[in-house]
């Protein structure tokens, strides 16, 4: 885990936290900024939810996030978590709209991405949006690449196993990554995690 000096001059920390204290989301700045953006999203209620993935507006989730019905309590409701979503590419081709962020030094040297982007119109640079509960089920990273994560708002618990068979049957290693903070998971790590806080994660993947 890397602390927050990595990140700090992000403008994400300003544009998408509400208040001077942070902690909270500015939903308008995400509504009126990106609202009208289509964005994959998962029923984190349904086993398996990356098996069910749908397209949706950004607005349209948040609408039903913040809406008088919603009570996440329920649990014949579902659970919606803005999955992959490729906004720092769709933030580059838009040069009326401030980039949230710029990437640290330290993950510069980006094999994967540096193909993507300049020979494909595809990437594996992506944000991830949910509320309490939500989570990215058990699952090693694309073509076995490293990754790197920040936590722009709330609090995440990520769990880690070696990747042999046996380790799985073991309890993971838990790690609860603050606001501002950067995990950089290694290949030799497959990774679960859980998010049990409100989050708002940039990340890219080499
Ligand atoms: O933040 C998440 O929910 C998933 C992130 C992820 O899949 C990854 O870093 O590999």
């Amino acid at each position: 885990m890397i602390g927050r000096d990595l990140t700090e001059t992000w403008p994400a920390f300003q544009l998408w936290e509400n208040g001077s204290d942070g902690g909270e989301i500015n939903w308008n700045y995400l509504v009126n900024t990106y609202g009208a953006q289509t964005v994959t999203i998962t029923d984190c209620r349904v086993p398996s939810a990356d098996s069910c993935l749908e397209d949706t507006t950004l607005s349209e989730v948040i609408r039903g996030w913040l809406g008088a019905e919603h009570d996440p309590a329920k649990k014949d409701q579902p659970l919606l978590y803005v999955k992959d979503w490729h906004l720092a590419r769709w933030v580059s081709r838009n040069p009326a709209i401030q980039p949230f962020y710029t990437t640290p030094y330290l993950f510069a040297d980006d094999w994967l991405n540096y193909h993507y982007c300049n020979f494909t119109d595809d990437d594996f640079r992506f944000v991830y949006l949910g509320i309490q509960g939500t989570s990215t089920p058990f699952h090693k990273d694309v073509y076995d690449s490293y990754s790197w994560s920040t936590n722009v708002i709330g609090r995440k618990l990520w769990t880690f196993w070696a990747p042999d068979d046996e380790a799985r049957k073991q309890p993971g290693v838990e790690l609860v990554q603050g606001a501002g903070e950067t995990v950089f998971v290694c290949v030799a790590l497959l990774s679960s995690r859980k998010i049990f806080l409100p989050n708002l994660t940039p990340g890219c993947y080499p």
